[in-house]
């Protein structure tokens, strides 16, 4: 059995779930909740990050870890390519992504978000226990204080992460060209990893969370800046997910 410990919000366990739901292996979700979630993936790894992958007796965390974990033990579907020159690159792709856009991807909207309690309680709750909306009102100014706290959320920063979100996205265009893929002509983890983690700028139905109806500012306007070259992940979520 595999169990997925994740927060549906986030875009790092959308990887690991859109690996899973691609190679059409059944899975569980746990869902946790942020603040709570420390106690539970520290018990059962190395520490508090989301997603953590359970699969008999073996424990893997991190959505790189997993989707590689996936690929060796269940070869069908496989979003590693074989080839070691594309297998390089593609890892390359994936590992800017990890580092380059989810972090100012995650920055940016929470910069907005959490001062919007009404929208983002539900998002963190979704598909939680009963209580656990209760739980988090009551402890929201601590939770978002200590979530700006920890991803050091401020103006300076978000500004820098918008910047660096419209980099990473000339990167992709440039690389792209009139191609489908980063990698040669097969969807890969590459182009898995880069769509994931800018998801939560298009708010795709298929990443499996009840987006907000209308998106805040500044947000709304952060992401209008991005439209134009925004396209290629709709197309890849239409297609592959
Ligand atoms: N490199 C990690 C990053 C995972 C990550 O940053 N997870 C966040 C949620 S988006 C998390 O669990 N934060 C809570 C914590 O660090 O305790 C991966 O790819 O899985």
């Amino acid at each position: 059995m595999l169990k997925l410990y994740q927060f549906p919000i986030s875009h790092y366990c959308e990887k690991a779930r859109w690996a899973l739901e691609l190679k059409e292996l059944p899975y569980r979700k746990v869902n946790l909740l942020p603040g709570p979630h420390v106690k539970k993936a520290k018990k059962i790894a190395r520490n508090s990050k989301l997603p953590i992958l359970q699969h008999g007796k073996n424990t893997v965390q991190g959505s790189a870890e997993i989707i590689t974990y996936l690929d060796q033990n269940f070869t069908r579907r496989s979003l590693t390519p074989e080839h070691p020159g594309q297998k390089k690159l593609a890892e390359a792709w994936e590992s800017y992504a990890d580092r380059e856009i989810g972090p100012s991807v995650r920055l940016l909207s929470y910069h907005t978000l959490l001062d919007h309690r009404n929208l983002v309680i539900p998002m963190m709750t979704q598909d939680c226990p009963w209580y656990s909306e209760l739980m988090m009102k009551a402890a929201y100014p601590k939770v978002a204080e200590s979530m700006r706290s920890m991803m050091k959320i401020n103006d300076d920063t978000a500004e820098k992460a918008r910047q660096q979100i419209s980099t990473a996205l000339d990167n992709i265009a440039e690389t792209l060209g009139d191609k489908e893929f980063l990698i040669d002509d097969t969807f890969t983890r590459a182009d898995l990893s880069v769509a994931a983690l800018l998801a939560p700028l298009i708010m795709p139905q298929g990443y499996g969370i009840d987006w907000p109806e209308e998106t805040p500012e500044p947000l709304a306007s952060q992401i209008a800046g991005f439209q134009d070259r925004l396209g290629w992940v709709g197309h890849i979520y239409d297609n592959f997910r």
